[in-house]
């Protein structure tokens, strides 16, 4: 039995189509832990991660945000990595550390220079041509990780074990098929996508099964 079992649960304050939400949900999932989610609709009355409520549990208006062992974390590579530090198992970071360097690699491609940019908020700004945008900087970001994925990977992104690389790199895809990329160009990374896809955490995570996912985007 898990040593927090006794305690609540982390509570997940998420949106059904936030690739950062997906992330924290596969990570809970990888590693078999209950939680509760707190649908947060970044459409709906103008976007309910504007409110002054929202604002107190996340001040930077994003989800995810969790509160879990009595604290609130945001930011989904820090919550991932606060379950990683406090509830071990299965690994998220492989023992290597040139192959945690690696991991790591692929993690700041994604949540720096790939997922920021093709944001909700910056594509509200950029207007007509945020898919034209949006498909430019997933392409900059996905011609990089080919590369180094061709290097890094076995059976997943590094090696042949899950690691945040993977947890990363599925819903920046789910995100890349939304805005049409032609994904003809990264044969690693479709590949590696597919059988991720295939695993019962990323698959009870995805987006098209969640509590607030519309109906007509049910699977
Ligand atoms: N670096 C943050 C993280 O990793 O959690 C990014 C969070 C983020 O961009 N969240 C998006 C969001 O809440 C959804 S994936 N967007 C709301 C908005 O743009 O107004």
């Amino acid at each position: 039995m898990h040593a927090m079992a006794t305690q609540a649960k982390p509570v997940l304050y998420g949106y059904f189509r936030s690739s950062c939400s997906w992330r924290v949900r596969i990570a809970f999932a990888l590693k078999g832990i209950e939680y509760e989610q707190k649908p947060v609709n970044l459409i709906k009355d103008g976007g309910q991660q504007l409110t002054d409520q929202f604002k107190a549990i996340n001040p930077m208006q994003q989800v995810p945000a969790v509160t879990i062992d009595g604290i609130t974390l945001s930011q989904s590579l820090a919550i991932i990595q606060y379950i990683e530090e406090t509830r071990p198992e299965p690994r998220l970071l492989p023992a290597d550390p040139k192959q945690r360097g690696q991991v790591r690699i692929i993690c700041d491609i994604i949540a720096s220079g790939i997922q920021p940019l093709q944001n909700l908020y910056v594509l509200q700004k950029i207007g007509a041509e945020k898919v034209q945008w949006a498909q430019h900087f997933i392409n900059r970001g996905f011609e990089a990780l080919e590369p180094i994925l061709k290097q890094t990977a076995g059976k997943y992104c590094v090696g042949d074990e899950i690691s945040m690389a993977d947890i990363c790199l599925v819903p920046q895809v789910y995100n890349a098929e939304r805005f049409k990329v032609d994904m003809s160009q990264f044969p690693t990374i479709r590949r590696l996508n597919q059988t991720l896809t295939e695993i019962d955490a990323f698959k009870v995570s995805h987006p098209s099964c969640q509590p607030d996912t519309p109906d007509d985007l049910q699977a």
